[in-house]
């Protein structure tokens, strides 16, 4: 018996990006756990991936090329030959990208995280044919966007540094379900004598066990960070050196959180005044004292109108105190912009002829539904769905699900899984797993780059997304050089070798070693140095001015809450957020059995005044509602939702909910103030008893 451990990366859309050790013996991957050499993974996995070999070898993969025989929709297919599936694909496509290119629509999103299995050859197909562009921000542009205009990428404190931390605010985060490595240091610091607070509307598995925990209406965040600055202003909370030196728009910032005294935001939240003036106490004095004090702000916040904003406004808070001097200062959003990937080397959008229009994934229900038109463009004829699950995860899903249900759209669907949306395709490609194929990794919670070697040899006639996508250059009649290069040519170019952060290693020592960390500084803006035209942490954002914004912080009511629309609020008066269930990584997983049994059904979270007043008792069936669909899920009465509240852990698989619906029934296609984000956690619904 020959046993080896392979060296791989966890490619799920997670933070963590852990680095996994594959246990292989006589060709079968045995076992995956965590690296323990390294530094955040720390031989460490979420229940999830630590059953990854269950993934990979499930009965219910894909593992060969399938035709719609039912309905769309049905779930019913016959297998068929690579030939028959390429050759039917090539028949429609090729016609279309002859007249219509952009009739032809990528749908794509973090499936895997891979930068090989991502965009890699799948874009150089897409460009090379013309195809229209997707616009991929169903996840973080909005708080990408807002932290971008203030501190200028999306570079933050180093998560190696939290446990260092005296105060951490875990603002719109749950670790513990979502960023797990985060809570180990988050933990690290508390034992160290640090104390917690969780700012979220929902007291959430890691708001439990924080020291203290605040709960805002969804939406509100903004608000509470410009009472937070104008406690800090006024009881001089600052640290006027670093304002002066670092920071520009000082000045109207003043006179803008002014305009924000506690009282006002305390009623805007729906939390006391009391609450607003000891969070800013609390993080300004500590900061005075000389203390670290670090905020880990998370998706949260940011799936709402004024999502942005809010971002931006709380990326203010550490240049106010001086928060940045310190490693463990600062904030942390996402790691990802201290990465030096090379994706225009990997992605060739050089290939493009001409100028395509694009498409926003958010939108993807009234876009595939929209007719031809001069503004437009063509209707949409094809899409090809890859590393995504758009039937359920898309917002206004009856919408997608009418639009995917077109008879005259031409779906292709590489799978892993027969999910919502295969069961929509009109023919199926069965794709590989993290364990049979390359890949190379960034994160977005930490700073080291990944390699994945395969452990295994596909199973079935699985292949990889690259290699997919080199068939279908092929059987299309393109023969641009770029779609022979390998898996392994891709790999070497995928990062630029001649970056300082990354000079240290290359393809071949990343493969051997698995990961090797960036070269950043552990303080990145203690000196200033903000990646911001300024160079400076922006209060006052010329950018923001020209891009049509409000150039100072401030505050975007919801789109939908009683304060902006008290009509709807009279028929719909609870506020549902659909926040990551523990046990699923937004769609995927949901078909695990052992992990879907953990989770049970589709739940939806009442407050005991909320439900009484609804007559509903725990463990009752509820619908949920309002101008857009509804859902069932069973009743959980609990005051972990604030008064005023619903919240239904995501992302369900329609067709494993006793209706056939998950929450996506209820949440809009609207978008965010910046970064042109979905507003899944912007949405009134009513609750109701189901008969
Ligand atoms: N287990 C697991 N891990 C995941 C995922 C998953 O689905 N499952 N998804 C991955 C992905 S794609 C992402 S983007 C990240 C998401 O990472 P996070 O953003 O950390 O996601 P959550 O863990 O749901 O934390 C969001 C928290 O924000 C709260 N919240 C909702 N609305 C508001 C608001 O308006 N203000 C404030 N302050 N809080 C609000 C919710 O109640 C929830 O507790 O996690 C990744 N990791
Ligand atoms: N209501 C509500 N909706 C949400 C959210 C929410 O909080 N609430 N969160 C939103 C967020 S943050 C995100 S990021 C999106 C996520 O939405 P998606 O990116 O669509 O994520 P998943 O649902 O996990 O679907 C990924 C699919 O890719 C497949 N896959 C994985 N690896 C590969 C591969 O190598 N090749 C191929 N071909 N396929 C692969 C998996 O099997 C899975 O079915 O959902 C969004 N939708
Ligand atoms: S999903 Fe996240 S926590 Fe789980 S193994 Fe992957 S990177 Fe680590
Ligand atoms: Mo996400």
């Amino acid at each position: 018996m020959t046993t080896t451990q392979v060296r791989a990366a966890c490619p799920h859309d997670c933070p963590d990006t852990c680095a996994l050790l594959v246990t292989v013996e006589n060709g079968v991957a045995t076992e995956v756990k965590g690296d323990p050499e390294h530094p955040t993974t720390a031989g460490v996995l979420c229940t999830k991936v630590s059953r990854y070999t269950e993934r990979t070898y499930s009965p219910d993969r894909l593992l060969y090329p399938l035709r719609r025989v039912g309905k769309k929709g049905e779930g019913k297919f016959e297998r068929i030959s690579w030939d028959e599936a390429l050759d039917a694909i090539a028949a429609r496509l090729k016609p279309l990208a002859a007249t219509a290119p952009e009739a032809i629509l990528p749908y794509s999103y973090a499936g895997t995280m891979g930068l090989l299995q991502g965009e890699a050859m799948a874009m150089r197909f897409f460009n090379t044919i013309g195809a229209s562009q997707l616009d991929r921000t169903i996840c973080a542009t909005a708080g990408a966007t807002g932290y971008r205009y203030t501190v200028g990428a999306s570079i933050g404190t180093d998560i190696e540094q939290f446990q260092n931390a005296k105060l951490i605010l875990i603002w719109g985060g749950n670790p513990i379900a979502s960023n797990l490595h985060f809570w180990t240091r988050a933990q690290e610091a508390k034992r160290n004598g640090a104390k917690l607070i969780a700012i979220d509307p929902y007291r959430s598995l890691t708001a439990e066990k924080c020291h203290q925990h605040i709960a805002p209406m969804p939406g509100t965040d903004a608000a509470l960070a410009l009472g937070m600055m104008h406690v800090l202003i006024a009881e001089d909370l600052l640290d006027h050196d670093y304002i002066a030196e670092h920071t520009i728009g000082f000045e109207p910032l003043k006179a803008r959180a002014a305009e924000w005294p506690p009282e006002r935001v305390a009623r805007v939240c729906g939390i006391t005044e009391a609450e607003v003036r000891e969070l800013a106490r609390t993080y300004g004095q500590m900061a005075k004292a000389g203390e670290p004090v670090a905020i880990r702000v998370n998706y949260g916040v940011q799936r709402v109108r004024g999502g942005g904003t809010a971002v931006r406004n709380i990326a203010c808070l550490p240049a106010l105190v001086g928060a940045w001097r310190h490693a463990a200062g600062g904030v942390q959003l996402s790691s990802s912009g201290s990465f030096p990937s090379d994706k225009p080397a990997l992605q060739r959008s050089d290939l493009l002829k001409q100028p395509t229009r694009t498409i926003n994934m958010v939108t993807i229900g009234d876009d595939l539904l929209r007719p031809a038109s001069a503004e437009f463009g063509p209707r949409v004829d094809a899409v090809i769905v890859y590393n995504s699950n758009p039937v359920a995860v898309a917002p206004d899903s009856s919408k997608v699900a009418e639009a995917f249900a077109r008879e005259d759209l031409f779906t292709v669907v590489l799978e892993h899984f027969q999910t919502d949306t295969a069961d929509y395709a009109d023919i199926v490609l069965p794709a590989t797993t993290q364990l049979e194929h390359t890949d190379v990794h960034t994160a977005y919670g930490h700073l080291y780059m990944m390699a994945n070697n395969p452990a295994i040899a596909p199973l079935g006639e699985a292949k990889p997304n690259t290699e997919i996508f080199r068939l279908l250059a092929a059987r299309m009649g393109l023969d641009d050089p770029c779609f022979r290069e390998s898996d392994d040519e891709l790999a070497a170019k995928a990062f630029r070798k001649n970056d300082a952060r990354a000079v240290h290693f290359d393809w071949e020592s990343l493969k051997r070693k698995g990961w090797q960390k960036l070269n950043m500084p552990a303080a990145p803006f203690a000196h200033g140095n903000f990646a911001t035209p300024s160079g400076k942490c922006e209060f006052y954002s010329e950018t923001m001015l020209k891009d049509g914004l409000d150039p100072l912080p401030g505050y975007i009511e919801n789109y939908e809450s009683a304060a902006s629309n008290p009509e709807l609020a009279a028929k719909y008066p609870l506020a549902m957020i659909s926040p990551p269930a523990r046990n699923f990584l937004n769609s995927s997983f949901v078909n695990v059995q052992s992990l879907r049994a953990t989770e049970g059904e589709p739940h939806l979270d009442l407050n005991p005044e909320d439900a009484a007043e609804r007559g509903i008792n725990h463990g009752d069936m509820v619908r949920i509602f309002n101008d857009r669909g509804s859902f069932v899920a069973k009743a959980r009465v609990t005051p972990k939702a604030r008064k005023g509240l619903a919240v239904g852990l995501s992302i369900w698989w329609k067709k494993l909910a006793s209706d056939g619906k998950n929450a996506n029934e209820v949440t809009s296609q609207r978008l965010t103030d910046m970064g042109r984000a979905p507003t899944f956690y912007d949405t009134l619904v009513q609750v109701e008893k189901a008969a």
